[in-house]
């Protein structure tokens, strides 16, 4: 078995061309709408990523939710990652696959998926982050940090240092993720975030479209300063 480490670097996301700047992770049991009605109005808000995240469906329904998904996202030209399973990602071409420390191991996603494709990982330690980074991950999702009721064993918040810390030692794009709102998501790019990954502040908001354009917005003014 062949699981040697292929190394990235920030040239190979934008061979990827992976914006990961406000990247939206759907998740039907905060909103009760569906997989696809919140992808696609978190789009017309300006989503660039968007991730299908789901604990409580069959293969079958994964998949079957997940090949809409790629049609809505190829759309409108947007990737579409698909949360823990690799070969849900591969059944319905997904440009990715995000792995927890609990998931498949990367450098095992990265060879089942493939060339071209991006594996992302997570990390809430410096040495988890450097240990993605060695194993060939694309990108990192770190967390929790803030807060969170979304997911239930995200651990303790790991705050805005860990965050500030993590960026500065990691050569790859990193999201930031967990609690992350409209009130605290320019904190979170100052921090040295090139993205953040959102559930509540998107998914369970009344008009999804619309928070989705007013966290785009606070990215943005926050990178402008
Ligand atoms: N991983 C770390 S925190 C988290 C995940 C999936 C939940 C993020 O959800 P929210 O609602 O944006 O805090
Ligand atoms: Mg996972």
């Amino acid at each position: 078995m062949n699981c040697s480490p292929m190394h990235s670097s920030r040239a190979e996301m934008q061979a990827h061309r992976l914006d990961l700047t406000l990247y939206v992770i759907t998740d039907r049991r905060l909103s009760g709408r569906s997989h696809e009605e919140v992808a696609e109005a978190a789009i017309r808000g300006g989503a660039t990523v968007i991730q299908f995240r789901e604990k409580d469906a069959s293969t079958r329904e994964m998949v079957e939710i997940a090949s809409r998904l790629r049609e809505i996202t190829k759309r409108y030209g947007v990737p579409l990652i698909v949360n823990d399973r690799v070969d849900v990602a591969l059944a319905v071409d997904a440009d990715g696959v995000h792995v927890g420390t609990e998931d498949m191991p990367i450098a095992i996603a990265k060879r089942l998926i493939g060339p071209g494709k991006v594996v992302g990982a997570s990390a809430s330690t410096v040495e988890e982050a450097l240990f993605a980074v060695e194993q060939g991950a694309d990108y990192l999702g770190v967390g929790s940090i803030f807060a969170t009721g979304t997911k239930v064993d995200a651990g303790p918040p790991i705050g805005i240092e860990r965050l500030v810390e993590i960026a500065s030692r990691v050569p790859i794009p990193v999201v930031a993720i967990g609690g992350i709102h409209h009130g605290n998501v320019a904190e979170v790019i100052r921090a040295g975030a090139n993205g953040v990954a959102v559930i509540s502040a998107v998914v369970a908001a009344e008009d999804i479209a619309d928070s989705t354009r007013r966290l785009l917005e606070a990215i943005q003014a926050a990178r402008a300063q």
